[in-house]
């Protein structure tokens, strides 16, 4: 095989290889989070795809070449061999180093750490998220220690659609992680402490809330909803919790008050 068809050949597999993987990255991104994991995870993907198929084609070509070789003599000096694989590999980290740092420093990426409970004054639909043996409470736009919180919910978390959320994930009792795959949301639930996540849903819908730190023999039960509403919709659910609340303390669905104090019933 000449080296201008082998190049052809590794090309070709290349296109192939992309074509396949395309379609995955073509789904709709459900929010701002998973949109970034998934355009990094492609760009490593374009990255790795033509290296994979440029190290397996010299293996290849190079045991069907030599095939007949009785005593094969390794290359041992070969300078510019030396300085092309150093220099490649290097411009290879770093391109990989940059793009995982750019995504893996966003906020809406990697959960921010406080022991804090107050909240920051800023314009985000703020969600308090309490992880219990067995099951969750959400708290929305307050804080659930300093009472300033008036609607929570149990089973279903809402959140406004093509909003600023920003989700303070705590725990009443010991080690639970919260997660939701498909909006790309995950961030461990430690007593006494927030880790923020944030992010910007952007596809209305019902996602998958899970538990995904073992945290005993509940820990199957911790499977909540997620259910991301237009603004409108939300902004009336909340309006509506606020009324009915106010008047007999409870809420839509399995709820507690905000005293952290309080035993939850598991559901
Ligand atoms: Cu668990």
């Amino acid at each position: 095989m000449t080296r201008r068809r082998a190049g052809m050949v590794a090309l070709f597999a290349a296109a192939l290889f992309a074509l396949i993987a395309e379609p995955v990255a073509a789904q709709p991104a459900a929010s701002t989070t998973v949109e970034q994991i998934w355009d990094l995870n492609m760009n490593l993907l374009y990255v790795a795809i033509p290296i994979t198929v440029l190290v397996e084609g010299i293996l290849i070509y190079t045991v069907w070449r030599f095939r007949n070789q009785e005593e094969p003599l390794p290359t041992m000096e070969n300078r510019r061999l030396e300085i092309t694989w150093t220099v490649a590999t290097a411009v290879i980290l770093l391109f990989v180093g940059v793009a995982s740092y750019q995504v893996l420093a966003s906020p809406y990426v990697t959960a921010e750490s406080t022991n804090q409970a107050e909240l920051q004054t800023e314009e985000v639909t703020h969600i308090e998220v309490q992880a219990y043996k067995y099951g969750w409470q959400f708290y929305y736009n307050g804080s659930s220690f300093d009472g300033t919180t008036e609607v929570t919910s149990g089973q279903t978390l809402r959140m406004p659609a093509n909003q600023e959320v920003e989700l303070r994930v705590t725990s009443r009792d010991w080690l639970h992680a919260f997660h939701v795959p498909s909006l790309g949301l995950k961030a461990d639930a430690f007593p006494g402490q927030y880790n923020t996540l944030r992010t910007i849903p952007t596809e209305t819908g019902s996602y998958q809330l899970y538990c995904a730190e073992y945290c005993g023999s509940g820990h199957s039960k911790m499977l909540r909803t997620v259910e991301v509403m237009p603004q409108g919709e939300y902004d009336a659910w909340i309006e509506d919790q606020r009324a009915s609340s106010s008047g007999n303390e409870t809420s839509d669905d399995n709820s507690t008050s905000g005293d952290m104090a309080a035993t939850p019933t598991p559901a």
